[in-house]
This record gives structure tokens, sequence and C-alpha cells, in this order.
């Protein structure tokens, strides 16, 4: 209810912020004796490319293993340095100082597996890097901000991929449990909240990104087409279950004091005409939305996969005591990246296939799109965190909104985006009626409050940010930070602990 002090619906202490990830921000891929990562190998989508782009997987997620070697021979032609991110590895000083000037009370970063373990497995973590890490969390903290770290968000370490296959393989579970551990062990007291891996159901779209799984499977040298190999993303899917689950354990014996969560890709569906069979529909895709967050915050298979499973010779290999593991490793809460919603209609089969794309194919009348495509759709944040609570009584974070947009700066980093400012007042406004209706939600990250390289396309221009940064797509630019009007607005939002709209 309203506080009656404040004029506010949502709760004290509410953690208002933004959220990044390493690969996005940081950088320095080739310092600090960082190893290289799948995400230094995603950059070479051309905008071209890639705008307005509907329902096909993007290129780069069919990396293959030639497709690799020869970047790794040939780095220029590649275009590595579109990951160098916003040079934050080298900035984060000036760069968080922006954000806690807005009032951040929350950090969403990640860290870079391959910067605490380069090869992913090796012997010994890098203290350069955790080196790193210290010093960024301490940074947060002397700024009144909490952070709050992903694990594991789009880079698995390079040589896990090539080597094992990513999560194809076990030894990349047992891989992932031990650079938990050792995170969990150098920041206890420091990091309170953690997430295990970012958009875990992602795998269905992007397996390289995702998983860091390499097309052709450079194990057994077959050729493994991408499309449909469900058998292949299911298995790779338990195996992140079970790491997620072996890093929660993990994470309560080591700081009992410390929340860890999950994250997916959180995406709702509408039948796009009253039609049973529309319905029908939405309830395939909607279990293959939540069985992500189902396994993570029940512990258990859910019964609707099964006859999927049946139907489509799909066995998942399970080791003993990984049922155990899932039931012991559920998430203390919950959190979602919410941006749109679907529209489902009926495609005539009794069991169907998770439809695998991006952007809804069919667009929503009632909803305007970002510039990217993607319908922006309030409302259905409110429907979508209603789904949520109902299905877990777990307390929600939001892991991930906003909106990507080409931005006119002026030679101070300034824009009037007025359209970024509209789209955040209406989702938060969303947000609180949801609080109104009794969802437990704890926070709110804006994705991407510092502009940062975007994952689906790897451009600076789709732009995200409160704060400007002077570059470019191909990493020109002077770094210099700037302060949007939604700067000024979101300022202005925090300190009402949004009761100012
Ligand atoms: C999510 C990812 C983020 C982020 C965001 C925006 O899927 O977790 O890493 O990038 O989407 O997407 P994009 O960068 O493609 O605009």
């Amino acid at each position: 209810m309203v506080n009656s002090s404040t004029g506010s619906v949502f709760p004290d202490g509410f953690l208002w912020g933004g959220a990044t990830a390493a690969n996005q921000i940081e950088g320095a891929y080739d310092e600090g004796g960082r190893g290289l990562a799948t995400s230094d190998f995603a950059p070479f989508i051309s905008r071209e490319a890639n705008r307005g782009y509907e329902g096909d997987p993007l290129p780069h997620n069919a990396m293959t293993r030639e497709m690799l070697d020869d970047a790794l021979e040939h780095p220029e032609k590649w275009n590595l340095p579109k990951r160098r991110g916003i040079d934050f590895y080298h900035r984060y000083r000036e760069q968080l100082a922006e954000l806690a000037a807005m009032g951040f009370k929350v950090f969403r970063m990640s860290i870079s597996w391959s910067r605490i373990f380069p090869n992913g497995d090796d012997a010994e973590p890098n203290e350069e890097g955790l080196d790193f890490y210290d010093a960024v969390f301490d940074e947060c903290h002397r700024l009144g901000m909490e952070p709050l770290v992903t694990l594991c968000h789009f880079d698995t370490p390079l040589n896990l991929a090539l080597k094992y296959g990513g999560f194809k393989s076990r030894h990349t579970v047992d891989a992932f449990e031990r650079y938990a551990e050792t995170v969990f062990s150098r920041y206890k007291g420091k990091v309170k909240y953690w997430l295990t891996f970012n958009e875990i159901n992602n795998v269905l779209t992007n397996p390289f990104t995702c998983s860091g799984v390499v097309l052709p499977d450079p194990n057994d040298g077959t050729h493994n087409p991408y499309k449909g190999d469900w058998a292949m993303k299911y298995q790779v899917s338990h195996n992140q279950f079970v790491a997620s689950a072996k890093a929660v354990i993990k994470c309560h014996e080591i700081d009992p004091e410390a929340k860890i969560g999950n994250m997916v890709c959180r995406l709702e569906n509408y039948a796009e005409s009253p039609k049973p069979e529309d319905q029908l529909q939405v309830l395939f895709e909607d279990h293959f939305n939540w069985f992500y967050s189902d396994v993570q915050a029940k512990g258990e298979y859910p019964y609707y996969m099964k006859r999927f499973f049946d139907e489509n010779d799909i066995h998942i290999e399970m080791e003993p005591g990984d049922e155990e593991t899932l039931k012991a490793g559920t998430v203390d809460f919950v959190t979602i990246s919410y941006y749109m919603t679907y529209i489902m209609r009926y495609k005539g089969e009794p069991v169907p296939k998770p439809s695998g794309s991006l952007v809804s194919a069919i667009k929503n009348p009632y909803l305007e799109a970002s510039e990217w495509g993607w319908p922006i759709d309030p409302l259905g944040f409110r429907i979508t965190l209603n789904h949520i609570y109902d299905r877990y009584h777990l307390p929600i974070f939001i892991s991930e909104n906003g909106l990507g947009a080409v931005d006119q700066l002026d030679e101070n980093g300034y824009v009037e985006d007025d359209y970024r400012i509209d789209y955040l007042k209406r989702h938060v406004e969303q947000l609180g009626e949801a609080i109104k209706d009794g969802v437990d939600v704890f926070g709110y990250a804006w994705w991407g409050p510092i502009d940062l390289v975007s994952s689906g396309t790897s451009e600076v221009s789709k732009r995200y940010g409160f704060v400007s940064v002077d570059l470019d797509d191909f990493g020109n630019g002077t770094h210099k930070l700037g302060r949007k009007k939604s700067f000024y607005y979101y300022k202005k939002l925090i300190a009402s602990n949004g009761a100012d709209l």
C-alpha cells in the first residue's frame, strides 16, 4: 500500500539501479591475464544484417569450429575490437560515479569467468582478475551501491567451448562449480546478491553465446545442424540446471547471509485470437518458457515436458544425484529480463516445438515497437509479474528492462530522450501496479544505464543509457561521459522511491 509519508507504493529500501554484463562493458579482453571467452567472438554482425531481423537465428549463432579457428588466427578479420565494450576495466571509477550520481542503490554486473580462470578450468585462479573485482565491489560500496553479480553472462571461457563444447560436457559443470566456489569465498560479505546464469533459457536460440556450444561439435566432428537439435539443447539445459543448483548450494554453504537467484528471459505470450487453438499454442509456448524457472525455483522437472521429450525422442542423461542436487539447489529469488510480449497462432501440431525466435513473428497491432522491432508493452510487465509471483511466491528482482534507441547526442553527450523517459515511466507505473496487486518485488535494474555494447547486434549505437559514452560502433571516440535528459528523470524517480513519475 501507499506509504503515507513518501507517497510511494514501493517498499522502503527498494533496490533501484541498472544492469550490465562484463562482456558488454569491460573491454580489455587481453589484459590482466584474462583468457578469451565465447563473447569475444560474437561481434561480427553488421548493422544492416541485423536491422529488421525477425524469426531466424542471428548469424553468430551459427558459429562453427572453422569460423572460430579462423578468428583466432586472423582476429582483425573478425572485428574483435568491437568487444572493447566501454573500457569499464580501466574507467570503472568514473563510470560508477555517474551511476551513483543518479542515486543508484544496486549495480548489476557480471564477473568474466575467464578473468578468474583464463581457461575455465585452470589449477589456480588468476589473482589479477580477483583483485579487479575486489576493487570494483569496494568502489560500489563506497558509492552506496549494492553489487548484484551474475556468474555467467554470455561468456563461457573459449577453451571450454572448444575442447568440451561448453555445457554439453559435465567437465564444464565441474569447472563452473569450482569457479563459483572461488568467487563466493573471495567475495563473501562483499556481495550479497548473486545470479547463476544470465537468461538461461536462451540456450534455445543462442547455444553458442549462452552455453558455449560450438557447432559443429568439436568433440565428434560430425555435422550438427543448429536448428532443431532439441535433444542437444535440452541436455545442455540439464547440465546448466545442475551447474546452477550446485552453485546455489555452495553459495549457501559459504555465505549463509548471501542470496542467490536465477535469471530467465521472460516471454509473456498472448493468443492472436480468441480461437481456443491459439490459446492452446500459448499454453505450449508458455511451457517452454516456464520450464527454466520451474526447474530452478521448484527443483524438479515439470510434468508437461515429459510428453514433449517422449515424442521427440529426447532422453536427458542424468547422473546419480542430479535430482537431489536440483531439489537442494533451488533459488532464493527469481529474476527476469522483460522487454516485450509475443503473439501466438496455432501451428497445427499436437505437441509443438519451441519457436526459437527472438522477436514474435506476428506483430501486435495494439503496441508500438522500438527501432529494432521490439514491441513495447508496459501492461504486459504487470501481467507477467503477477504470473511469476502466483507461480513461485518468491521475491522477484527485475534484472533487465530497457529501451535501445538511436540517440542523436550533442557535443556534451546530451539528448532529449523523451522516448526513453516515456518507456521507463510506463514500465515503472506498471511495476507499481503489480506491487499494489501484492507481488513481492525488491528491485529494478534498467538494462544498460550507461551506453554499452549490444549483445544482439554488437553496436554501441543501439543505446540504452541514461549516461552516454562517446563511442561509435567501431570503438572510435573519446569515452567522454554525458548526461541525457533521462539521467535527471531517473534520479528524481529514485529520490522519490518511485513516487515521482
Ligand atoms: C538481454 C541480455 C543483455 C542485453 C539485452 C538487450 O537478452 O541479457 O545482455 O544485451 O538483452 O539486448 P540487445 O543488446 O541485443 O539489445
